[in-house]
This record gives C-alpha cells, structure tokens and sequence, in this order.
C-alpha cells in the first residue's frame, strides 16, 4: 500500500528543504518505499478535514490504510520500523540508533528552532541581539558536544540510521548561519547526509512543488 503524506502547497523555504516533510521523504526514499504526497495550504491545515489528520494543524501526516499519523519523528520511526535500512537489526543498536532519534528531536534541534523565533519573530525586540546571542551560545554548546562525539566517524554509531537522518536534517537548519561551520566535522556531516541518492531524490521532489516542475522519474 503506498502511503500518502502531506506537505506545504507553498513552502515559505521556498524548496530548500527545511520543511519537515522533507525528513519523511527522505526515509521513504532510503528505503525505497514509493509514495504519494498531497498538498495543503495555510487554510487548509486549519480546517476541520486537516485537524482529523493532525491535532495540531500542521503538515507533515501519513496515511497509509487504516493508520493516520503526525509528528515527523513519529512518522520516521514509523517507517524505519517497517523497512529496513533505517534501522540496524541487532537489538541495542538498534535501541541506540532510537536514543539518537530523540536527541536530534529533544536536544540539538530545540535550540536551533529558539534561534529562528529569535531572529523571525521576535527579531524587532529591543533584546533581540542579546537573546540571539544566548541562544547561539547553547546550540554552540550542542554542536560542540556533538562534534566530539561525532569525532571522525561518518555516522554516529556505525551505519547510517533514522538518528543521522534526522540529526543532518536539524543541522540543516544552520547551513550558512556561520554556527555549523565553527565545527567541520558537522559540516562535513551534514554534506555527507546531503549527498546520499536517496536525500537528492527527497530533496528534487520537495523542490518541484516549489518551481512547479514535475518529477523526473
Ligand atoms: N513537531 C512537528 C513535527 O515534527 O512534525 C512540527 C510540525 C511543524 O512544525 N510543521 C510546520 C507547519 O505545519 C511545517 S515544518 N507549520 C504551519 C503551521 O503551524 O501553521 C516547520 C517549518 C516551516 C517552515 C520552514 N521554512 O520555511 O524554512 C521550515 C520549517
């Protein structure tokens, strides 16, 4: 059964990925599972059809038969439970590949998002620069963190899992703040995330709803 997922009709990133239907594409592709998008507007996610599917009012969902979900990290380990090549099969890789799971979602990425309010919406605030500059320095303190864990290696813990899927797609978030590249390490991280097959398809098909482009496939 192909599952549907939804996404922004108008991505305010204007197709640079940041959207979070970005990471449930990219799990679909890296385990090849074909899928169907469909696209709402601001006005739509509010409306009552939307909110049946997510509480919230917020894209992404995923429907696939009788199962409705929301919450793209919920989503992910969704399909990365269902797949393989998301998950390693030895049961506490597994398990760690999970804990890194919820370290990208509860503890690098909750800083990163701090940083967009600070700068989108609360950035006419006469403490803005001293809130940003608070702000930048925790997510200074999570990438430095990360970075030595990260070391050398290309994954955090052996192969790529849904923990660097959505780790890279935190990460993202700070490409060409000049914060991701005081670590190299992470840089080279993310780059590397970036230039798997399965990422570019994600990433071209989330970018034709952008410029009204069919996909090329
Ligand atoms: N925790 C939820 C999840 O992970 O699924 C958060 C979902 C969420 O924030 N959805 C956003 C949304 O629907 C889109 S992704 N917003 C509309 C609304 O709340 O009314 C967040 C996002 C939006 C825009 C950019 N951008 O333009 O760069 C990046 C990320």
């Amino acid at each position: 059964m192909i599952p549907t997922i939804t996404a922004f009709e108008r991505s305010p990133d204007r197709g640079q990925g940041l959207a979070r239907d970005m990471r449930v594409r990219w799990a679909l592709e890296e385990v090849g599972q074909p899928y169907a998008v469909r696209l709402v507007s601001f006005r739509a996610m509010k409306e009552p059809a939307h909110r049946a599917l997510h509480p919230f009012g917020q894209i992404p969902t995923y429907e696939e038969g009788d199962l409705v979900l929301f919450e793209s990290g919920a989503i992910v380990l969704h399909v990365a439970g269902r797949h393989t090549g998301l998950l390693p099969a030895d049961p506490n890789a597994r398990a760690r590949a999970i804990a890194w799971m919820f370290a990208a979602l509860n503890t690098v990425e909750p800083p990163i998002l701090e940083r967009e309010v600070a700068r989108l919406v609360e950035g006419d605030q006469p403490w803005t620069a001293q809130r940003l500059s608070l702000v930048e320095d925790r997510i200074r303190q999570r990438l430095g963190e990360l970075s030595d864990r990260l070391g050398d290696a290309d994954w955090l813990d052996g192969g790529f899992s849904a923990g660097d899927l959505l780790m890279i797609h935190a990460l993202q978030r700070l490409e060409g703040s000049g914060l991701l590249e005081e670590y190299p390490n992470l840089s080279a991280y993310v780059v590397r995330g970036e230039a798997r097959p399965a990422f570019k398809r994600a990433f071209d098909a989330q970018l034709a709803v952008f410029t009204g482009q069919p996909r090329d496939e």
